[in-house]
């Protein structure tokens, strides 16, 4: 995997403008479509029981996300997910909160053992959560644990047989086997609610268009932070407002020349 992989895989992208079903939270719901829409995607939102697993079927890539849970959601996500690994529509999950209540960590622990997942993406303690390590979190923003978040990617990957992306200031993806590590991103991402969020729902686009969803995950991590960088040179100095149109603004014109100019994606061990 390296730049020239992530620009080819962007323009697949925008070629195919895949429509990516979301079963995402309230807080992100709109900021998600805007920033699939930027990017050249095309999302939809669709959360009846009765209409998931018809959406998910004809779907590029089903996003799972349990930021705002409530039981009918979850029962919703756990058919649509079904629909999707039937379908061969690749799932992409959120476990947002995993570990801040026990309800959030059960929930994120079936819907990884019902549904087939082709990325999981989190924090480190999510994703070590969602697994059942123990790392601390404070709501939805990821706590201090102890540990190496490679080895618990590469683990996790092991445990539920799917790509594992734990993001953060540096941010790692593993089927397991193969490691990426990006370098990417700006600390303003962490002023604007839904970045992980769209995040997930970038690595779906991605998931979409290209199989080899390990390459799909880099791909999607390295284009996202090379926009974060792009939207904090022309916009960071006023604030996560302008930031977040700014970032808008960037998923919509990042190409080949910036990509190959910042992309830092390195093989891990
Ligand atoms: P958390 O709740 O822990 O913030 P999250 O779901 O919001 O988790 P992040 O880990 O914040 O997800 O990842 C979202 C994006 O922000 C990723 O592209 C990541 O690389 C980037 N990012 C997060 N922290 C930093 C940082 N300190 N510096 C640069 N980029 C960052
Ligand atoms: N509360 C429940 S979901 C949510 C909040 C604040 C959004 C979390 O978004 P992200 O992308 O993890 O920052
Ligand atoms: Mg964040
Ligand atoms: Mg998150």
């Amino acid at each position: 995997m390296n730049n020239q992989e992530a620009i080819n895989a962007l323009q697949m992208v925008r070629q195919a403008n895949p429509l990516v079903h979301n079963i995402t939270n309230v807080v992100v719901t709109n900021f998600t479509a805007n920033g699939l829409l930027a990017l050249g995607a095309s999302p939809v939102m669709a959360y009846a029981k009765e209409e998931v697993a018809d959406m998910a079927k004809i779907a590029g890539a089903l996003v799972l996300n349990i930021g705002t849970l409530n039981p009918t959601e979850v029962e919703a996500m756990i058919i649509a997910g079904k629909a999707a690994n039937e379908a061969g529509v690749p799932v992409i999950f959120d476990p947002v909160g995993a570990g801040a209540t026990p309800y959030r960590t059960e929930t994120a622990r079936n819907i990884a053992s019902a549904v087939q997942l082709s990325v999981i993406r989190g924090n480190a303690a999510e994703i070590a959560n969602t697994i059942g390590e123990s790392w601390t979190i404070k709501g939805v923003d990821a706590g201090e644990g102890s540990g190496d978040v490679v080895s618990l990617a590469k683990k996790a990957a092991k445990q539920l047989k799917t790509v594992v992306a734990i993001t953060g200031k540096e941010d790692v993806v593993t089927d397991g086997n193969t490691t990426y590590i990006i370098r990417n991103g700006h600390p303003l991402l962490t002023k604007v609610t839904g970045t992980g969020c769209l995040l997930t729902s970038v690595i779906g686009a991605f998931a979409a268009v290209e199989r080899d969803v390990l390459k799909a995950a880099a791909a999607a991590l390295v284009i996202y932070g090379v926009a974060a960088e792009i939207a904090a040179k022309n916009a960071g100095d006023e604030g996560p407002g302008s930031f977040q149109i700014a970032f808008l603004d960037a998923l919509f014109r990042v190409g080949a020349d910036e990509i190959s100019r910042y992309g830092r994606i390195e093989r891990g061990e």
